[in-house]
């Protein structure tokens, strides 16, 4: 409940400063009206809020940046007091292996491009929430800024960015692309029984691959090294481009050894971008649908596309645990430790402990490599 008594203590400020602020002008029976409507009208936001009536609240003329943060990330699939739970849950274990918790508990299986969106969104809220210019990249920009609802922007953009570095990586983790996979729920195939979800490994392998070889515009082959001396072999293909799609692409794909079982397939594809100094990263793909992306006869995860270029996989699962232990060191919830210390352990569990502004391509392989099947 602490999530919502938040937001209405928000509300309650809200009220207040818009008492006095909208008094100029009129007679004291239209300020009264005004007041009246204005104080019914956020009150049915709060109401709204509550019921999950989030489209009703996004088209509110009364919501403010928090209410329609909370109802993007409430669009998204996410009960803000429920992933705060979790959180605090977690973090007062040590040894909880969190990505495996988060990975299949934490995010919806129906998961999609749709969701990301919508946590972009939320964040985009919670950002002018907090007096910040979303356009800008910049964390530090109104660190000075000390104004209680300025921390709880910020602690409720920490924990939506959390929930949007864990979706990404289930977002991109791929299909079986065999007839036999179509239809496997995420994370539980391991035709290689090795306890590993085979779609995981797959993900892994192309982190791997981003990290570890040379790409060039020709195809090329090799072993993924992933892990206990296990390799599966990959292939990747010459460049192309795809049709309503900016970009250059290429796609690998990822052979696990084992025989397929009903359900689960050996062959996973997922798709690398050309960045302009010619290095290869991997798109992040809209796997979680029935969207392909096709070039002749083959068929490819589709590229999600922000801003005009495909979205990077590597870069948006590190903005998001950068930004998510940024927020929350700088927001109303370093009063609660156990949040706070499982916020930060999940940065440091996914990002290693050697640069606290990046995770790279090869400590989110090793992060991933944790999550068992289920
Ligand atoms: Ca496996």
């Amino acid at each position: 409940m602490k999530g919502r008594n938040l937001l209405l203590a928000l509300f309650i400020a809200g009220g207040i400063s818009s008492m006095y602020s909208c008094g100029g002008g009129g007679n004291v029976f239209d300020s009264v009206a005004d007041k009246n409507s204005t104080e019914a009208c956020k009150f049915q936001v709060s109401q709204d809020l509550d019921k999950g009536r989030y489209d009703a609240v996004l088209n509110s003329a009364c919501a403010t940046h928090m209410d329609r943060g909370a109802a993007y990330f409430g669009k998204a699939g996410f009960d803000v007091n429920d992933v705060i739970d979790r959180l605090i849950e977690a973090g007062g274990k040590q040894n909880v292996n969190s990505i495996d918790t988060y990975v299949k508990d934490l995010i919806p299986d129906d998961v999609n491009e749709d969701t990301l969106k919508y946590l972009d969104n939320a964040i985009r809220e919670y950002t002018l929430a907090a007096g910040e210019n979303p356009q800008s990249q910049s964390l530090l920009e109104s660190q000075q800024v000390q104004a209680s609802a300025v921390r709880d922007a910020r602690f409720y953009r920490s924990i939506v960015s959390m929930a949007r570095g864990v979706a990404t990586i289930k977002v991109v983790t791929p299909v079986s692309t065999t007839t036999a996979g179509t239809n496997a729920r995420p994370l539980s195939c391991d035709i290689n029984n090795n306890r590993i979800p085979d779609d995981i490994e797959a993900l892994a392998c192309a982190l791997y691959v981003q990290h570890s070889v040379n790409l060039t515009s020709a195809a090329t082959s090799g072993a993924c090294n992933v892990r206990d001396n296990l390799s599966y072999n990959y292939s990747t293909t010459t460049d192309f481009t795809l049709s309503n799609r900016p970009g250059t692409y290429k796609g690998i794909t990822v052979n696990i050894s084992g025989t397929p079982t009903t359900g689960c397939g050996s062959e996973y594809r997922l798709l690398f971008y050309k960045r302009q100094d010619n290095t290869y990263r991997l798109a992040a793909t809209n796997s979680r649908s029935n969207q392909v992306c096709s070039i002749g006869n083959q068929q490819w995860p589709c590229p999600i596309i922000r801003n005009n270029n495909p979205l990077d996989f590597v870069d948006t699962v590190s903005n998001s645990f950068v930004r998510m232990v940024d927020d929350i060191a700088r927001s109303i919830a370093s009063t609660n430790p156990d949040l706070r210390r499982e916020i930060e352990r999940i940065k440091q569990d996914a990002c290693g402990p050697v640069n606290p502004n990046e995770c790279t391509a090869d400590e989110i392989r090793n992060y991933i490599n944790r999550i068992t099947r289920r």
